[in-house]
């Protein structure tokens, strides 16, 4: 190592401005990716009873639904609604960590059940959603639940809840790429800043 080349400044001034840029790259990235990360942190329902799809020998007394991660206790939503349009859910339904349940009212006429749920995930989106279960045999003289109140039950054709993530995904998205595009910009700067000082030592103008 010669000492021109520890005492000239132009070329750590450049590594210098190259190190800054490359950094703020890798910052804008990581933000980019950090807000997009928590989005897709929504609950996701891994399994109930009775089982999606599931057909059922004997009405269940109670529906539950597990998710991957704690449900939040804020005013959870799951409603039972038979084959005849009422609902067999009785009254509010319950969060316990994971899962979210109600009971049911009485054992109804065979034919497909809709347990359909809005909750609050553990990132704070509301999610919802639903299962269906078939009873194969409707107990004879049994329940036949109650007409459900119009508005009552989540609507699945409200969306499942994806939309938060779309959102912040999406903005995210956005805020890498106005910070990539920043980035390119301080790099550019910083290259031809050098360039004109090296010019400006070379040849005036
Ligand atoms: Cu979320």
């Amino acid at each position: 190592m010669t000492m021109t080349q520890v005492l000239d400044p132009q070329p750590t001034s450049w590594w210098r401005r190259g190190l800054s840029a490359g950094a703020a790259v890798l910052l804008a990235l990581l933000i980019g990716v950090g807000l997009a990360l928590p989005a897709s942190a929504h609950n996701t329902l891994t399994g109930s009873d009775p089982a999606d799809g599931s057909t059922v020998s004997a009405a269940p007394t109670t529906v539950t639904l597990t998710f991957d991660q704690p449900v939040q206790n804020y005013q959870p939503v799951l409603t039972v609604t038979g084959p005849n349009g009422n609902r067999f859910s009785a009254g509010e339904a319950t969060v316990q960590s994971n899962t979210v349940s109600v009971a049911l009212d009485g054992a109804g006429p065979a034919g497909e059940y809709i347990a359909a749920y809005r909750v609050v995930s553990a990132d704070g989106h509301p999610v919802s959603g639903e299962i269906r279960y078939t009873l194969a045999a409707g107990a004879a003289g049994t329940a036949t639940g109650s007409p459900a109140p119009a508005g009552s039950t989540p609507s699945a054709a409200a969306g499942d809840g994806s939309s938060g993530l779309g959102v912040w995904l999406w903005i995210g998205i956005a805020v890498a790429a106005l910070l990539v595009i920043a980035a390119v910009v301080v790099i550019l700067r910083s290259v031809s800043g050098s360039k004109s000082e090296a010019g400006g030592t070379e040849a005036d103008r």
